[in-house]
């Protein structure tokens, strides 16, 4: 057996979920279906909970989204408002006038009813979940599975979403990880990128501007660019927004970083991924572990607010009759 399931709180019914050989060790929790930790070979990967904190109190304060299932909808509609099939919708405006991650009673608030299947050396915990038109007020009621899959010889994690609606809706799942692939978690300024990135420029209150990627590329020149020079590359989005917080365009479906150890391989069928590089920590009980640029997500999903800015061709919306699909993977591998 591979997987262990140790009870946090019997009365909410949450789950830590354990996956294990002698090289990694991946947990899962049901509450907000969120990825706790990742070990390889003892590094954690990704930024979360240290072993002394109580997980479930971490999580409810929701510092950042750690490792959250975010839906119906990652990221922010402008002032919580869209229409779809004619119909205007106010969504609750949880981030100053806006709906962020889908609002306060988003799915990562939510504890899940799980099943565990184990084949080999794949393990999955398949979530079966529902989203209520009565609890975030987007139109219709969602039946969803989201499965956690994690292969112990490929040290892959990947991300099944399947759904359907009982109305048009939207629906832009994703996942809130932050990796950093250091040993300490000081900063992520020394990995590297390995694609030409593309940003879609923000407005001041950090909503899509437009559709048009052409004022900031970067461009990784001879083989790649890390964080830093981003950071320093004298951008003014980047100057405003202390950092990356910018959906980009993906080339093919995939994205690198790595340091000099390890290497991120990610592969999606969504089109665009959120970077956010944790660009202000004001949490004070954890300052000696998160810091400002301590970590970064990769946020696989489509345009944020792209209701707004594609109206009936947004490719977040999902039709009465149609079953949403959408895989992600996050591969970690040793670098030669
Ligand atoms: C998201 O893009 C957003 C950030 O602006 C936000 O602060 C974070 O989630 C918590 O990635």
């Amino acid at each position: 057996m591979s997987f262990e399931i140790e009870t946090l709180d019997k009365e909410k019914n949450i789950d830590l979920i354990t996956i294990y050989d002698e090289r990694s060790k991946i947990q899962f929790t049901n509450f907000g279906m969120r990825i706790v930790d990742w070990k390889i070979d003892d590094r954690s990967v990704i930024l979360g909970p240290t072993e002394s904190d109580d997980l479930i109190e971490y999580y409810e304060q929701n510092p950042y989204f750690f490792g959250a299932t975010v839906a119906r909808y990652g990221g922010r509609i402008e002032n919580g408002q869209f229409v779809l099939n004619g119909e205007s919708y106010q969504l609750e405006q949880n981030d100053g006038v806006h709906n962020l991650h889908g609002g306060s009673n988003g799915l990562y608030t939510q504890v899940c009813d799980y099943d565990i299947v184990n084949e080999d050396d794949i393990v999955r915990i398949v979530y079966h979940v529902e989203l209520k038109h009565s609890v975030d007020h987007f139109p219709g009621d969602i039946n969803m599975t989201v499965t956690h899959q994690y292969d112990l010889t490929n040290l892959k994690w990947t991300i099944i979403y399947e759904a359907t609606s009982t109305e048009d809706t939207l629906l832009n799942p994703m996942n809130h990880v932050y990796f950093n692939l250091n040993e300490t978690n000081a900063s992520i300024e020394n990995h590297q990128l390995h694609h030409n990135v593309q940003f879609y420029p923000l407005k001041d209150n950090q909503i899509v501007e437009s559709l048009d990627t052409e004022n900031i590329n970067v461009e990784i020149g001879k083989d790649s660019i890390t964080f830093k020079d981003i950071f320093d590359s004298g951008f003014q989005q980047i100057n405003q927004f202390n950092g990356i917080d910018h959906p980009v365009t993906l080339e093919d479906g995939t994205f690198k970083v790595s340091n000099d150890e390890l290497e991120l391989e990610m592969t999606t069928d969504q089109n665009e991924v959120v970077i956010f590089t944790l660009n202000e920590v004001d949490w004070n009980d954890h300052e000696d572990s998160i810091n400002v640029h301590s970590g970064f997500t990769l946020e696989t999903q489509s345009l944020p607010n792209d209701i707004n800015l594609l109206n009936e061709t947004a490719p977040s919306i999902l039709r009465k009759g149609d079953t949403f699909n959408s895989v992600t993977s996050y591969q970690i591998n040793y670098k030669k």
